[in-house]
């Protein structure tokens, strides 16, 4: 098909120049995509073992039982987080941008070799991080959050380092391939989706210095012996200035899907684009003031911080509340298009037979339960009766583990065949596991989070604890149920994605259309970028600035200028 100015508003994906598909990003993005959720298919196996671990009954029943490779506790669980939630997530992100940027503007990228080499800097970190995990595992087992004073050896945070050097090598091809499309266009608005994914990757920018400072100055040099006293409540800071931010990087690609793809699919249209807008914009500038929700337990952060951080937090949640609005009267409209009549008889008339569209309308509604249970945590007086305990996990796996994983499996049951050129293996299979997945997903939510109300603690291996009573019992038993669940989902996702890639017998049909208009009524002003990183810069400098001062002075940690943490002796 030639373009020209006449061209669609919407184009279907396979009707693009095929030597672009072919030779570039057909490749690059199948190349990112594949990787993570090679990652994910690690990371996602340790966690059902890690459940039935936490299980009395389990422990009981087979005392002996150990993972394969990963057979210490605290390994599996470092594995479990950092594959899924740190390698998994960020591969996704570059392939998936990569994929809706350039079919979106239908425009090269600004450089290919540069985004090979920050895919081949992930694969690397990627490899190193296993290498470390498997050959280190008292050492590595730091969990994904990595605090100190638990040092792990140099080739964990090397391979995080490269990780965030592709992240970051990503983001700045989007920012300019936009950019440069922008020139190429005076007056057109940018798709949605590439404006969601600017706003993104700005915001993954200005956060992840917060984890860099920290992995080169404080943790890196700790762990090569360059200096032997790291500072806990320093390093706790800097992570979370990046670790809050982190979530809606997640989150944002599922919202992409959600609100460019997921309305086509439904058989409707976004009910508001210029809406959606304004959600990604405040994403993009209230993300980074709310990191200190984190950090509600911790003595050295000031009350008068932690209010500032939970108002953050709070209004950092009505983007979320504002697509629950827009996607809601988009599906609405669908549904009630396809016949549903009544209150909730729209609901009833989705395409609940479509993996891609079922995985993504489940992840929705995990997100309500998730969502919730974020706001609650987001109260310091209620923060204090879960910080700690299985309620937080609880929490995450109904958010990144429910909106954000499934949604992105929901885009892998198109993505991946179309890559290959062949259909997905089997529809059956893949209804199957979306449904077990969204089951498992909100069962063992419920679960973990009943039992962090009963006192659980969170990363404790608690199926030989002489000290359970029986209703934490009862729940931990439960969420081993739910691990079951889950482990057939993963099983039924990985068998489909292994034969699909094999050579699916089926020729490739159904895949969704990618939106290559901005709506016109969208105001300029929202693409001022500017102005919305000027606006990032300063609340962030508002809101972490007198944190930052407390955590230093708190250990005379001035100097760290000078690249001498003091602080506590390491272990
Ligand atoms: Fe969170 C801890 C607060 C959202 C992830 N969070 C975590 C941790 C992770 C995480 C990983 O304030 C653990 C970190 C660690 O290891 O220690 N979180 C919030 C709040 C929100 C929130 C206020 N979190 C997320 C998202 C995540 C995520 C999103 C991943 C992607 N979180 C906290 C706090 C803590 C925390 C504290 C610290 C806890 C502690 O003490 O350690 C909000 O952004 C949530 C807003 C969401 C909503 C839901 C909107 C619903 C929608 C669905 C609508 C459905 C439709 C379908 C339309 C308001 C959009 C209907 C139609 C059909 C047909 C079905």
């Amino acid at each position: 098909m030639q373009l020209s100015k006449e061209t669609p508003a919407v184009l279907p994906v396979l009707e693009l120049p095929r030597l672009a598909m072919l030779r570039d990003e057909r490749f690059l993005v199948g190349a990112h995509i594949i990787t993570a959720f090679a990652a994910l298919s690690i990371g996602a196996l340790m966690g059902p073992f890690q459940a039935f671990h936490r299980a009395p009954a389990f422990v009981e029943a087979f005392p002996d039982a150990t993972i394969p490779v990963f057979s210490y506790y605290y390994q599996a669980l470092t594995a479990h987080g950092t594959l899924n939630a740190l390698f998994f997530t960020f591969i996704f992100i570059s392939g998936f941008s990569y994929f809706m940027v350039g079919r979106s503007l239908r425009r090269k990228l600004w450089s290919l070799p540069l985004a090979w080499a920050g895919f081949g800097a992930m694969l690397v970190g990627l490899l190193m991080m296993l290498f470390v995990l498997v050959t280190e595992p008292q050492r590595s087992s730091v969990l994904y959050t990595f605090y100190p004073p638990l040092i792990a050896p140099p080739t964990f945070y090397l391979g995080l380092v490269l990780l965030v050097l592709g992240c970051w090598i990503t983001a700045a091809n989007v920012i300019v391939t936009a950019n440069l499309w922008r020139k190429e266009h005076p007056g057109e608005r940018l798709p949605l989706a590439v404006f969601a994914a600017v706003a993104n990757h700005w915001m993954f920018i200005v956060s992840s210095i917060g984890v860099a400072v920290e992995v080169v100055f404080l943790l890196l040099p700790a762990s090569l012996g360059i200096i032997d006293r790291t500072d806990p409540q320093l390093s706790r800071v800097l992570f979370w200035f990046f670790g809050h931010p982190l979530v809606y990087y997640w989150l944002v690609p599922a919202y992409i899907s959600i609100y460019t793809v997921l309305p086509q699919q439904a058989g409707g249209k976004l009910f508001s684009d210029p809406l959606a807008r304004v959600a990604f914009l405040m994403l993009m500038i209230l993300a980074l003031p709310t990191g200190v929700h984190h950090l509600f337990a911790d003595p050295g952060v000031s009350e008068v911080n932690k209010a500032i951080h939970t108002f953050f937090t709070l209004l950092v949640s009505i983007p979320s509340f504002m697509t629950a609005f827009n996607i809601g009267a988009t599906l609405e409209r669908a549904g009630r298009a396809r016949g549903g009549k009544g209150l909730f008889g729209w609901m009833f008339t989705q395409k609940w037979t479509d993996p891609s569209v079922a995985a993504q309308l489940v992840a929705l509604i995990l997100f309500i339960s998730g969502g919730i249970s974020g706001i609650i945590n987001a109260s310091a007086q209620l923060n204090i009766t879960v910080h700690n305990t299985s309620w937080v996990p609880g929490h995450f796996h109904q958010t990144v583990g429910g909106i954000v994983a499934l949604t992105y499996i929901g885009i892998a049951y198109w993505l991946i065949p179309m890559i290959r050129g062949r259909a997905l293996f089997s529809k059956k299979m893949a209804l199957a596991q979306v449904y077990t997945w969204g089951l498992g997903m909100m069962l063992f939510g419920h679960t973990m989070a009943e039992a962090g109300l009963a006192g659980v603690p969170r990363r404790s291996l608690t199926g030989i604890s002489p000290f359970l009573d029986e209703a934490s019992k009862y729940w931990l038993n439960g969420a081993a149920i739910s691990g079951v669940i889950l482990l057939i989902s993963v099983t039924l996702l990985f068998t489909n994605l292994v034969l699909t890639l094999a050579g699916s017998p089926k020729p490739l049909a159904d895949v969704p259309e990618i939106q290559t208009k901005g709506d016109p009524r969208s105001p300029m002003l929202l693409e001022r970028w500017g102005l919305w990183v000027g606006i990032l810069a300063v609340l962030t400098l508002v809101a972490w600035a007198p944190v930052f001062a407390e955590a230093i002075s708190a250990t005379q940690g001035f100097q760290i200028l000078r690249f001498l943490p003091t602080g506590v002796p390491m272990p």
